[in-house]
């Protein structure tokens, strides 16, 4: 076939953007789905016979992360207005005024509950990073980051990571953050993090949270939610295993060693 004239046109959706297969599925954001999340998981409470009243979930990860903005995430999907409960800040002048960036804790340290009821125990662990900075995160933060990691496998624990800032990863991310699962960017962001830690995609959770805006927005309480139905999800597995496992915990299972601290 001999070609003397061609025109090439991209295919793009009415509104002039290309459309992209979602990476991850998910409803669409809209209050009704928000309404929907925040009732599947308001009445969840410890399973019954675990003898525990609360989850226990702990956020670690580099300082300015996300961690405290994600906890006001969490809080505002639930008030339904924009709350910053918990304060938030960048480093040097930040919120921590005092920053020990690795203090080792042994079974002497003062505090230290060398044999921990369950209610005591942490039941679901999520490592929050900058979406932004995770290609170049320093040896130390690494190396901290994977000795968390063997202590909270060790614990039969699964670690979670949410990734914050991801309006940081590219300009239309944060013009349109409902397109958040089309865009490869934070595809390629997911699993990078994914193949860095040896952790399913599933278990990373790309969320923006509240920063600059001062009026609610769907899409940022909806990563929320997910993210959190992630983690209690994980913790009930966790006390529903060991409850079922309570006879070893008698018989001395639960002791923490020395090798458990880091
Ligand atoms: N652009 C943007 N900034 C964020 C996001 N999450 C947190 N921040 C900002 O990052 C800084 C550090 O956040 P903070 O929650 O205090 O981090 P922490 O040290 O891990 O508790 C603050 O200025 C936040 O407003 C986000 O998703 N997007
Ligand atoms: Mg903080």
């Amino acid at each position: 076939m001999v070609v003397t004239e061609m025109e090439v046109y991209a295919v793009s959706g009415a509104d002039g953007k290309k459309r992209h297969r979602p990476w991850r599925k998910c409803s669409d954001f809209s209050d009704e789905y928000i309404k929907l999340l925040t009732e599947e998981l308001a009445p969840l409470r410890p399973p019954n016979g675990s003898d525990v009243t609360n989850f226990c979930l702990l956020l670690i990860g580099p300082i300015s992360g996300g961690k405290s903005s994600f906890i006001n995430a969490v809080l505002s999907a639930f008030a339904g207005k924009v709350i910053q409960k918990v304060a938030v800040g960048e480093s040097e002048q930040g919120v921590t005024k005092r920053f020990s960036p690795y203090r080792h804790v042994s079974l002497r340290s003062v505090g230290f509950i060398s044999k921990p009821t369950l209610a005591q125990e942490i039941h679901s662990v999520a490592l929050v990073l900058d979406a932004s900075t995770v290609s170049d995160l320093s040896p130390t933060i690494k190396c901290m980051i994977n000795d968390c990691k063997r202590l909270i496998l060790e614990k039969g624990i699964q670690l979670v990571v949410i990734l914050t800032k991801i309006d940081k990863l590219h300009k239309d991310i944060a013009d349109d953050l409902a397109d958040v699962f089309k865009h490869q960017v934070v595809n390629a962001a997911v699993e990078k993090v994914s193949e860095m830690l040896g952790i399913p995609p599933n278990n990373v959770f790309p969320v923006k949270n509240y920063h600059s805006e001062v009026e609610t927005e769907v899409a940022v309480h909806t990563f929320a939610l997910m993210a959190l139905r992630k983690l209690i999800c994980m913790a009930s597995d966790v006390l529903e295993e060991r409850t079922n496992d309570s006879d070893d915990r008698t018989a001395g299972s639960g002791e923490v060693k020395e090798s458990d601290t880091a």
